[in-house]
């Protein structure tokens, strides 16, 4: 009889002072062990920023927009999330075996944690980074919902750790400029959710363009239509609707909340963006990128 853990949120791991989840920092042992193939695509994001729906717009380019191929399985079955583990559910490796190339592949780890490999064979990556001020409401409400997650508390002590990087996966600021500054030198095509909101047409262009394989106009437009927020959020194979209970605890809040830019304005005290804007200036000082708060 297989031994049903305790998943009662445990306290976060630190691996090379990053924080993690507990499993996912016990599945980057096995991880190791990953073999990149030249073929495979890197989906890289610090969490909340986008990742589930660039995965999808993903999936329908490599099926040339046919909606019953992209319909074969859920996200996380298609898009094999590399370090993932909860107790009860196939890892992001198992799921990885069964999966034929050429391959999608989801991370949210930092460089440090990243399995070497994927950067020597020089694995095409496709990295969203999203305004922190979004990602860390969107992250508080996930983290009320994932219960292998510490719980975050009121909003302004969730707030506190997010800037400290007391969250899994650490810094948002660390995260997004190591990659842009990684883009330099590896094959990244970095993306901004706020633009994919902007005009996603524009920004699905890129990625057919970053990944070679292009695409009528009236496959891009289904694409597109297929991958808004109204229509992942009603499709069980993008909504994370069927994760089980012991994972996600959908009283509190659904995967695909609100798909917007600036709902920070809507939780954000104004002393609470002081703060936050004056460790930002702090964390980001040099850095060449630029977020958009709204649109
Ligand atoms: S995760 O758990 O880290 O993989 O989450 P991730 O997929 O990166 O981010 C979830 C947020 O993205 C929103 N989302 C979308 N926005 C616009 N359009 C589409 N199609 C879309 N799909 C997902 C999702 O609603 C989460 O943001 P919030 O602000 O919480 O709504």
């Amino acid at each position: 009889m297989e031994l049903v853990q305790d998943t009662s949120r445990p306290p976060l791991e630190y691996v090379k002072g990053v924080p993690l989840i507990k499993y996912f920092a016990e599945a980057l042992g096995p991880l190791q062990n990953l073999q990149p193939r030249s073929d495979d695509l890197l989906i890289s994001t610090y969490p909340k920023s986008g990742t589930t729906w660039v995965s999808e717009v993903l999936d329908m380019i490599y099926q040339g927009g046919d909606l019953k191929k992209c319909h074969r399985a859920t996200i996380m079955d298609r898009v094999p999330f590399l370090e993932f583990k909860s107790p009860g559910c196939p890892t992001g490796m198992e799921v990885l075996k069964d999966i034929p190339a050429p391959r999608l592949l989801k991370t949210h780890l930092p460089l440090a944690l990243l399995p070497q490999a994927l950067l020597d064979q020089k694995v095409k990556v496709v990295y969203v980074a999203r305004n922190a001020k979004d990602v860390a409401v969107s992250a508080y409400h996930f983290y009320r919902m994932l219960k292998v997650h510490p719980d975050p508390g009121t909003w302004d002590s969730f707030l506190d750790k997010f800037m400290a990087g007391e969250v899994s996966y650490g810094f948002w600021h660390k995260h997004v400029q190591e990659w842009w500054e990684l883009s330099c030198t590896h094959p990244v095509l970095y993306l901004f959710y706020e633009d994919m909101l902007e005009n996603p047409k524009r920004e699905i262009r890129k990625i057919v363009e970053f990944v070679g394989r292009p695409l009528p106009e009236e496959t891009l437009d289904s694409i597109v239509r297929h991958t808004s927020f109204r229509k992942m959020k009603k499709n069980p194979m993008t909504n994370y609707s069927n994760l089980p209970e012991t994972f996600l605890d959908y009283s509190t809040s659904s995967f695909m909340r609100k798909g917007t830019v600036g709902d920070w304005k809507n939780t954000f005290t104004v002393a609470q963006n002081e703060r936050f804007d004056a460790d930002y200036s702090e964390k980001m000082a040099g850095c060449s990128l630029h977020f958009r708060y709204e649109l």
